[in-house]
């Protein structure tokens, strides 16, 4: 018999004060925080409903979801309550896979029972209990996950049936991380990979590394750096991954490792690592087999290849796709993937860098072995502030692409700056690619929708180090959640998205939340207006890319100096991306062409990008091209004024500890837009020869002090 709970209980909307407000934070635990819930009479109906759980079935998995309730309780209710498990199904709250459940759930549940996918879950209400079920146990620890939320930002419980399902299977991270613990564009500290004190010790910051990715919804990572270190692949550190594996395994997590191209010779002194050579297929078979014994369940390889020296397919005359094939025929015994990227380019070709990875994928459609996807950033350039959409998607019916986004903020102000970055990839998840006509959006080419992909799968470069946060500015916890979300279901509402986060992270008080999610939406075009607006890009300084560098100019890569992309002269200033330029609007679908070639049409979001703009050329604006560059840096320098100010206002309605150092971070968000304005304007403006306009402040320093401007040891290279 269910234990019975008084039906008023359901249905209120519950909104009150959570009772951390006062007390330090560190950030540590995300946004699994399970805040304490008091003084409100519905603080009894939780308390009931936690304290009486079914968790049927036995396996790790559903230990995790035991242990999380244990957790979670503990918060919300600071030992008062104690959660009473039982193995049968007359818990209040009751978890477990359909087939375990007792006939007459099934019956009652029948009508949501087919919508149920492999990964996804189905929370009911009936009566007085809450029921959590699903196919497999990955899919009722995300549902028992969900529920959690749903206590945590108080939704209502009346008549609850949540039916989710991932619209793509595999939701990955990739980590940056060196075997020495750097992280290459890290911003948090170290990497949380302790290899020298693996496989024995296994730190907690793994297993709540795990938590929080199941949380949501994030079922694979790549645990090492793109510019990949062959010894990962051998016994002494593949011992070291599996013990990582062990402790992902429970939460529905795959393990993946960055596969180095030339390891065969590296490790082994083969004479080649040429995919069509016998012995190196042979090499990588063997590889995979040994791998395999140490992980059962390992995802695949990561693997960037003929790029930015990395070694690869090209060094043997060979094609990407037999590169990516020889190792996609290693695994495909075992059922493993490659995630083969297409961040491939090359000083030596003379084309405009963002068009050759099109050139060089496009003629492979359908050429790749079925375990492979071609990983694909999310701009043809670079995790640009704003790039258009990568010409790619869309233009590969026959080969799945898997989307490649950064959470760490390489080129977006490290990890000082608050810019929320679901804005920036619901631009690109929305973009139409007009593949296959009106409504092709880049998400339905990565749910495998568009063109009926055989695997889906999206990555996010992860910002997580050992920071005691895990990501250094504290609300760049949020990007790593919203890319989970979103990576769940590219088609999220990310307003929605950010008061959860905020919510959970923080405070559910309603005052608190509709500021702090004010300033996350508007975050996003504020930092574009003062690093590089009106589609300017790659204008950062040089190697580090911390800081403007409009003047970067030679060295041993144009493709790598700013001039090589902004063009700037006296006559005007943009790359000519149309038929009389690089042309590299060719490359995308004649809708999307048309609405980009004209200068006159296109959005001001991207008139640099694809055009060369005289200085005096009057916009739709009424202003002149200096005058609206001038104006949207000065407009990105308010922007953030108007954050500082917005975030003043909340002292009091959060913890002291995160409070002060978003307001610290601020200050140097502040100064550094002010920085970004005043050196861009100073150097265009030799070429545009003109005063600025009187609405915007006049710079600081002179040009040579900017230019002149050094600093040492700026972290992530
Ligand atoms: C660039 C980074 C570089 C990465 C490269 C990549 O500057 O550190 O190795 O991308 O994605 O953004 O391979």
């Amino acid at each position: 018999m269910p234990v019975r709970l008084a039906k008023p209980l359901f249905g209120f909307i519950l909104v009150f004060l959570c009772g951390f407000v006062a007390s330090a934070n560190d950030g540590y635990k995300l946004w699994l925080q399970y805040a304490r819930i008091e003084r409100h009479e519905d603080a009894h109906f939780y308390q009931s409903l936690l304290s009486d759980i079914s968790v049927i079935g036995h396996s790790p998995t559903h230990e995790a979801i035991r242990r999380e309730f244990q957790l979670a309780a503990e918060g919300f209710f600071r030992g008062s309550v104690s959660p009473r498990f039982h193995a049968d199904a007359s818990g209040k709250v009751c978890i477990g896979k359909v087939e375990d459940l007792p006939d007459s759930l099934q019956e009652a549940l029948a009508a949501q029972l087919p919508e149920i996918g492999d990964q996804g879950y189905l929370i009911f209400s009936k009566d007085t209990q809450v029921i959590v079920t699903a196919k497999s146990d990955i899919g009722l620890l995300y549902g028992s996950f969900a529920l959690l939320k749903t206590i945590q930002v108080r939704e209502r419980f009346d008549e609850l049936v949540i039916v989710e399902n991932p619209k793509i299977q595999t939701r990955m991270l990739n980590h940056w991380d060196n075997l020495n613990r750097t992280v290459e564009r890290g911003y948090a500290g170290f990497s949380i990979w302790n290899w020298h004190r693996l496989p024995h010790h296994i730190d907690q910051q793994y297993i709540d590394y795990a938590r929080a990715n199941a949380s949501i919804g994030i079922n694979a990572t790549s645990i090492t750096n793109v510019n990949a270190n062959a010894l990962v692949l051998t016994p002494i550190y593949l011992e070291k991954a599996a013990a990582i594996a062990d402790v992902l395994r429970p939460y529905g997590i795959k393990l993946y490792l960055t596969a180095r191209f030339s390891a065969p010779m590296e490790l082994d002194k083969l004479p080649t690592a040429d995919p069509l050579d016998a012995a190196v297929r042979a090499w990588w078979a063997a590889k995979a087999k040994e791998i395999y014994r140490y992980i059962p369940d390992f995802g695949g390889f990561v693997v960037k290849a003929d790029s930015e020296g990395q070694p690869g397919p090209h060094n043997y005359g060979r094609t990407q796709a037999d590169g990516a094939n020889l190792l996609a025929e290693a695994l495909k015994p075992y059922g493993g993937l490659v995630m083969w990227r297409a961040f491939v380019y090359s000083e030596n070709t003379p084309t405009d860098r963002t068009k050759q990875a099109y050139d060089e994928f496009k003629p492979l459609d359908g050429k790749f072995l079925d375990n492979v996807i071609v990983q694909v950033k999310n701009g043809p350039l670079d995790f640009q502030p704003r790039e258009p959409f990568h010409p790619l998607f869309g233009a590969m019916p026959n080969t799945p692409l898997m989307m490649e986004f950064q959470i760490t903020k390489e080129y977006l102000g490290q990890d000082t700056h608050w810019v929320n970055l679901a804005s920036l990839w619901k631009e690109v998840l929305q973009a139409d690619t007009y593949a296959k006509g009106l409504g092709s959006t880049v998400s339905k080419v990565l749910d495998g929708s568009l063109h009926d992909y055989n695997h889906t799968a999206i990555t996010g470069v992860a910002n997580i180090g050992t920071d005691r946060n895990w990501t250094g500015h504290p609300m760049a916890q949020a990007d790593w959640y919203s890319y989970g979300r979103m990576a769940w279901d590219p088609t999220a509402d990310t307003e929605k998205i950010a008061e959860d986060w905020l919510k959970m992270t923080f405070a559910t008080d309603p005052a608190f939340v509709s500021t702090a999610k004010n300033i996350m939406l508007k975050s996003y075009p504020i930092v574009v207006d003062y690093m590089t607006p009106l589609g300017l890009h790659h204008i950062m300084a040089r190697s580090h890319h911390w800081g403007p560098g409009p003047w970067v100019t030679g060295g041993r890569r144009d493709d790598w100096t700013a001039t090589y992309y902004h063009r700037a002269s006296q006559e005007g200033i943009g790359f000519d991306r149309t038929a009389s330029g690089s042309n590299a609007l060719e490359q995308y679908f004649p809708e999307v062409r048309r609405q980009w070639e004209d200068p006159e049409k296109i959005s001001l979001d991207y008139l640099l990008w694809f055009h060369r703009i005289a200085w005096d050329k009057k916009l739709r604006t009424g202003n002149t091209l200096w005058e609206e560059m001038a104006l949207r840096y000065q407009r990105g320098v308010e922007g953030a004024r108007w954050m500082q100010s917005e975030w003043s206002t909340l002292d009091g309605k959060v913890d002291e500890e995160r409070f002060s150092q978003v307001a610290s971070f601020l200050k140097i968000q502040v100064s550094e837009a002010e920085w970004w304005r005043d050196a861009c304007l100073l150097y265009f403006q030799q070429f545009a020869q003109q005063p600025l306009p009187t609405a915007v402040e006049r710079p600081k320093e002179d040009l040579a002090y900017y230019m002149g401007f050094k600093r040492f040891f700026v972290p992530g290279i």
